[in-house]
Formats: structure tokens, C-alpha cells, sequence
């Protein structure tokens, strides 16, 4: 074993001969140590690390994956995975998120930087235990240290690179279904946005805007005139994004196919022919994205669709999920023809079932291709969870060849650490299940932790049908992710926000429409994080260090100034919050009613109607406010809204750009620096602002301990 340290705060141990990930940038300085510290370590042919609990440590991180914010108590296992039911027994999902966080006696993270599948049982064979097992030993662990957790994160950030950043207008509201089959379809969508005057920013193609499933194809049928098109729904104001699938069509003359196998572009089967797997278009080759070869070819083709006006994509199947291979239907029609004649009793008859229902994403196929790794050839199941990240890399890499400094929008379904750099991720199909607002609500700051800050979830609910008050309350907790799409499959109920009754619309209108008002504060935040090294949603116990914050999974730190505690029960009318202090209460219906109510800390019961928003602005913060307009472009920022709870003095650094370049890393930027004292009953406000050149004014409400506002406007 080799360690190496990055920094003081980062230990990197170094076993055998690792594959490079990539997922970490930063190199480091060689040291001498024995041993991982915090860890008893047992090495041979596999890797075990065991860590004693304390009775209170939580565990947090894990990225995309299910049970709660603290992982304690649960089996995970990292295997990208493309399963359909996000139930709790499900220990992978479709990222793989190696880093987790110890809040406890000690404080650290720890970072398993290898590729195949890793298992994390945290407490669940033995309760004080958290065991780490690696099936290999070539491999990176980082121990990630700091005073704080935030302290962890930003260290674990800074070993693993700067992460996306989308377009502005990848933060306004997008609308998606599988599928919306036609130009003429996606018209009705977009026209109906515009009458029933709901912001909206972009519509999705799903698969069926292609010709038979093949990746960078347009249905000539379904997509008459496609760049025409493109155009004429920009300027409608909605930008349209494609999906791209990670198997390419075995089809004669098709270039992507022939382009792929004359340049030995595809993972290889044991015989060193392009490896055959089934997925949407039947038969498929995968490309092989560990290859800079392919990745760069592959990369490239996106700009077919850019050629025509395309300015984001989503990038799906790329655990990679099959359906089937010719090995296994062989083996499972064989099973079946065996079994012909036999009287089945329970035992036989599930072995059948399961010969078919094990088609799909089988062991037994992950393990029969390979991958050309610097001339090397590589068994997949090694490097299982590369391959999302490498086609996410491919794109990225390719927009960058192509519009060097064009911000694209793009997130992809699998992923590894590292894949933050290049984009975002969704949260793949969950249902139209209440129990899928509150995973979504622990997940997102897990995710974050994990580096992967642009993201949200199929609000709405991917699979089984939608009633509008789940609709409601998902889109009333969506409007905060930075990534706010409303998403469901084939043949479910239409769950867009104008689908249901014209009560239930108006609400989610108006829950749209705030998420466009807090644009300003959404990306001011978003963008603060990314270039600091922070996260933009937390767990309480970021900010707070009572034991009470530790444990609330149910509501969220959103930026500096918010806290937020989304309804997720049917039919509830209201929760139960905990307060670790005074706060603000902006409870929203519509964003341009303000009043405000001071909430003492300590646990509450909040009553929340269908129609409402609860927003708590913490002591001494301050929310930034704009106006809703029907796209992110036409919004009008000259006059913005500072709603501040001041018991004190309160700070708050406002930051915007243009939204589209990448000049703010060459320090062009807005930044206003707001700054409120209060003296006796009245308040001195400072604003020190560079670089602006739209805001003229700022209106301050400005609320003390008491509930009094102070109304106050600065020009600018
Ligand atoms: O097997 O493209 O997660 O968002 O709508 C389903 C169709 C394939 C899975 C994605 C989902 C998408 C769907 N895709």
C-alpha cells in the first residue's frame, strides 16, 4: 500500500494497481503511513474496512441511493442499476456513489474510488458496524477530513473538481413525458403553457423523436423539418431536449453503427466482436466509452442535433441497462423447453419465472464484454460503474469542441463520482408515490454531498398514475430542486400542471411561478456553491449542532438563508416542523402576497394548505426575490425583492452572470453585497454592488423578533 497526501485534510492509500476513475483531479505528495486511519483494514484478494460506531454516530452521503439521509441500518451496493421500483429493500440504484461522512465520535469522510461494485453495510448485519467490501484489490481509499462537515464536503469537492453548470434557463421549469410523439404534440404542450399562462422553459423529446431508436436520428414522419421546428419553438420560448440512449442500432448503413465497428469503437464480446446486447432498437452495440477514442467520436455526433438548434440533452441507459442478450434468452428458452412437459410444482415454476424475469441487466451479461482501456482489455464487471459517467464525459467533451464557451444543458441517469464535473443527474423512474416526495427530499442532499448539485426527481412521479394533489406537493418541493421537470411514462395519467381541474392548475401555476420569483436567490445559491466548493441543499446539522438537527430527514437547508419543510402526506394539511431557532415564516400562495409571521424555535405544528408554500428565512438572512415571467429570458430583474429577518446585523452576497458563458470564471460576474445593522428601531443598509448592470432598485422588507416590518428602498 502507497499513500499519498493531497492536502493535510485528504490521506489518499493507494492498493495494487487501480484503474484511473478520473474521479478525483487533484494529485498529491507521497507520504509514509501505516494502516487507514479509523479503519481496521483486511487485505487480500478482497478489501475490507471495518469502522466501530458510537452509539449516536450518523452516517450521511451515499449519493442517489434509498432509505434515509443518515444511511444507518441499511445494505447498500454500488452497481449502477437500472430498476424501475425504488422500493426500500433496493440497495443500488442507478449511481454509484462511493463517499460517506461519519458524524460522530470521530468526524470524517471516506472515499472508495473503484469501479466495480462496492458494498456499504452500515449497521445492518451488525449494528455498530460499518462495513466496507471491495471484491478486488486494486483500488483508492481517501480518508477526507475537516473540523466540520461542511469542512468534509468542501475538501471532498476540492479533491474531485468544479462542478456543472447548466444554462440559467436549464433552472426555469421544464415539462417531459415518454413521449410526446410529434411536433404536433409538443406544439399542443407548449400552446397550452402560453393560454393557460404557466412559465415554462423546455419540453423533451423522449425516444420516439427518433427513427426506430437509433441515437442521433430524427423521425422524418413524426419531426417534419426538424431544425425549422426547433426554431419556431424557440421562438415560443421553449428550448427542446432531446434523449440520447447509450446503445447504438445494429442496423446496415446506418453511420453510427458502421462509423463504430469499422473504428472498433464498441465494447468487445470474449471473441473480440462487437458484444451484442438488446435494448429499445432490438439489437445494439455498445460504445465504448473508457476509450478516448470513442468517447471523442461519439461525443461529436451530439452535433447533428446542435446543428439544428439543440442546446441540452439527457442521456439515458447508460448503466448500461439491457434488456437481453442472445446468451441469456438462449439459456432461458432452453430452461423453458426443458420444463415443457414437466408438472411444475412452486420450486420449477419460479425457476422458469425467474429465467425470464433475470433477462434483463443479468450478472452473467455484465460480465461477458469488455472494454479497451489504454490498449488494455478490461472485463466490464470491473468497471461497471464508468460507463453513464464516460458517455455524460463524451458529451460534455463534445459540446466543449463545439461551442467552447456555450453552457449546454445536459444530466444523465448513471453515474460516478466525478460525473459532476460534466453534468447533472435525475433520479431515473420512481413512481407517483407520496413515498417518493420524501425519498426525493433526503436524496437530494446526499446527492449533493456527493458533488452532484444539478438534479431533481420526475416530479409528478415517473410511473403508475398521479392525483393532482401529489402533483401539488411534489411540484411545491420540486420548485427548489435546480433541476425542476415534470416527468411521466407511457401510458400513466397526464400529470402536467394544466391535466387536472382548474383549482389544482392555479395552484401549481403559482407554485411555477414563485420558483421563477426566487430565481435570483435559486441561482445566486446554485452558483455561490459551485464556485465555493458548498452544497446547495443540507442536512440541518450543517448549520446547526443540536442533536434535534441530526435527526430531522424531513426538512432541508436550502442555500444560506432558507429552510424548508415540504409537505409529503396525502391529504395533510399541515406538519410538524422542528425550528433549531427563531425563524421567518413566508408562508406563499401567491408570491406577491407578503406577510410574515416570526416562529420560535422548537418543534411546531404548521399548518400548510394545498395552496400553500411555508418558507423559513433563518436569523440574520435574507431572501432575494424577483418577478415571475413566462421563460427565464423574459424575466426583468431591475427591481428586485429582499425579504431579511434581522435580529442584528444580516450579510448576504448576491451573485448573478450571464447565464450562458462561461465568463464568470474569467471574473465576469455581478456581485452585490448587502448588509443590514439594526439601530434601535430602524435599520442602516448597506449595498456594495460590481459588475451590475440591470438591478436599479432593491425594496427591502426588513422583519425583527417581533413580527414589525420595516419597508425600505435602496437605489442601486
Ligand atoms: O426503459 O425513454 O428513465 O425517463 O422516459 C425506459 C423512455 C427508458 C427510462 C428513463 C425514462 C424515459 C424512458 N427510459
Amino acid at each position: 500500500m502507497i499513500t499519498y497526501a493531497i492536502n493535510e485534510k485528504v490521506i489518499k492509500y493507494r492498493f495494487g494497481h487501480p484503474i484511473c476513475t478520473d474521479a478525483v483531479v487533484k494529485a498529491g505528495i507521497e507520504i509514509k503511513k501505516k494502516g487507514i486511519e479509523f479503519f481496521q483494514l483486511e487485505e487480500g484478494k478482497t478489501i475490507k474496512l471495518s469502522y466501530k460506531m458510537g452509539d449516536d454516530d450518523i452516517v450521511l452521503g451515499l449519493g442517489e441511493n434509498q432509505r434515509g439521509m443518515n444511511k444507518r441500518g441499511g445494505i447498500y451496493e454500488s452497481f449502477c442499476s437500472d430498476d424501475p421500483l425504488h422500493t426500500s429493500d433496493k440497495k443500488s440504484l442507478y449511481g454509484a456513489h462511493n463517499f460517506l461522512i461519519i458524524d460522530g465520535v470521530d468526524k470524517f469522510g471516506v472515499f472508495i474510488d473503484y469501479p466495480g461494485k462496492v458494498i456499504f453495510d452500515i449497521g445492518f448485519t451488525y449494528k455498530d458496524y460499518l462495513e466496507i467490501f471491495i471484491g478486488d484489490n486494486d483500488l483508492d481509499i481517501y480518508i477526507i477530513k475537516g473540523n466540520s462537515l461542511k469542512e468534509i464536503v468542501k475538501n471532498f469537492l476540492n479533491i474531485i473538481g468544479d462542478g456543472y453548470v447548466p444554462p440559467k434557463w436549464a433552472f426555469g421549469y421544464q415539462q417531459c413525458r415518454w413521449s410526446y410523439q410529434s411536433a404536433i404534440e409538443v406544439e399542443k404542450i407548449a400552446d397550452s403553457f402560453l393560454k393557460y399562462d404557466i412559465p415554462c422553459d423546455a419540453i423533451y423529446l423522449d425516444i420516439d423523436y427518433m427513427e426506430d431508436f437509433k441515437d442521433f436520428t430524427i423521425s422524418e414522419e413524426r419531426f417534419p423539418n426538424f431544425k425549422d421546428f426547433v426554431k419556431k419553438m424557440k421562438k415560443k420560448g421553449f428550448r427542446l431536449i432531446p434523449i440520447i440512449d447509450a446503445g447504438v442500432k445494429i442496423e446496415k448503413d446506418y453511420d453510427v453503427y458502421e462509423e463504430g465497428v469499422k473504428n472498433n469503437y464498441f465494447c468487445l464480446d470474449e471473441n473480440e466482436k462487437p458484444f451484442v446486447a438488446a435494448v429499445w432498437p432490438g439489437r445494439v452495440h455498445f460504445p465504448d466509452f473508457l476509450n478516448p477514442n470513442a468517447r471523442r467520436w461519439f461525443g461529436l455526433k451530439y452535433k447533428l442535433l446542435i446543428d439544428c438548434g439543440i442546446e441540452g440533452f439527457w442521456n439515458d441507459m447508460n448503466e448500461p441497462a439491457i434488456f437481453y442478450t442472445d446468451r441469456g434468452l438462449k439459456k432461458a428458452i432452453a430452461h423453458a423447453k426443458e420444463l415443457e412437459n414437466e408438472n411444475l410444482d412452486i420450486y420449477t415454476f419460479f425457476s422458469l419465472k425467474d429465467s425470464f424475469i433475470k433477462l434483463s441487466n443479468n450478472i452473467d451479461d455484465y460480465k461477458s464484454f469488455y472494454h479497451t482501456i489504454d490498449g488494455e482489455i478490461v472485463n466490464h464487471y470491473k468497471v461497471h460503474n464508468l460507463y453513464g459517467y464516460n458517455m455524460t464525459r463524451a458529451a460534455s467533451e463534445g459540446f466543449k469542441k463545439i461551442a467552447p464557451n456555450k453552457r449546454f444543458l445536459l444530466f444523465s441517469r448513471a453515474s460516478y463520482i466525478g460525473m459532476h464535473r460534466y453534468s447533472g443527474v435525475w433520479t431515473g423512474d420512481n413512481h407517483s408515490w407520496w413515498e417518493h416526495i420524501l425519498l426525493n427530499i433526503k436524496m437530494m442532499p446526499s446527492l449533493n454531498i456527493c458533488g452532484f448539485l444539478y438534479s431533481g426527481a420526475d416530479t409528478g412521479g415517473f410511473n403508475e398514475d398521479a392525483n393532482a394533489q401529489l402533483v401539488i406537493r411534489w411540484s411545491q418541493f420540486s420548485l427548489f430542486t435546480p433541476l425542476f421537470r415534470n416527468h411521466s411514462a407511457m401510458g400513466t395519467r397526464n400529470q402536467e400542471p394544466f391535466s387536472f381541474d382548474e383549482e389544482s392548475k392555479n395552484i401549481i401555476k403559482n407554485t411555477i411561478k414563485l420558483r421563477y420569483a426566487l430565481l435570483p436567490y435559486i441561482y445566486s445559491e446554485y452558483m455561490k456553491a459551485i464556485i465555493n466548493k458548498d452544497i446547495y441543499f443540507s442536512p440541518l446539522s450543517f448549520e446547526y449542532d443540536d442533536e434535534m438537527s441530526k435527526r430531522v430527514e424531513n426538512q432541508l437547508l436550502v442555500g444560506d438563508s432558507l429552510m424548508i419543510s415540504p409537505v409529503y402526506e396525502e391529504n395533510a394539511k399541515g406538519r410538524y416542523v422542528y425550528l433549531p431557532e427563531d425563524m421567518l415564516l413566508w408562508k406563499v400562495e401567491d408570491y406577491n402576497d407578503r406577510s410574515y409571521q416570526v416562529v420560535k424555535a422548537g418543534h411546531r405544528y404548521l399548518e400548510v394548505d394545498f395552496s400553500e408554500i411555508p418558507i423559513f428565512i433563518r436569523k440574520n438572512k435574507m431572501l432575494v426575490l424577483g418577478k415571475s415571467a413566462k421563460n427565464v429570458e423574459s424575466i426583468d430583474n431591475g427591481e428586485l425583492h429582499v425579504i431579511a429577518f434581522v435580529t442584528d446585523k444580516a450579510k448576504y452576497i448576491y451573485y448573478d452572470d450571464d447565464g450562458k458563458s462561461y465568463d464568470y470564471k474569467r471574473g465576469i460576474y455581478t456581485q452585490i453585497v448587502i448588509e443590514i445593522y439594526k439601530q434601535h428601531e430602524d435599520y442602516y443598509i448597506n449595498v456594495d454592488s460590481t459588475g451590475n448592470d440591470q438591478i436599479e432598485k432593491l425594496h427591502f422588507d426588513i422583519v425583527d423578533i417581533n413580527g414589525k416590518i420595516v419597508k425600505k428602498t435602496v437605489n442601486i
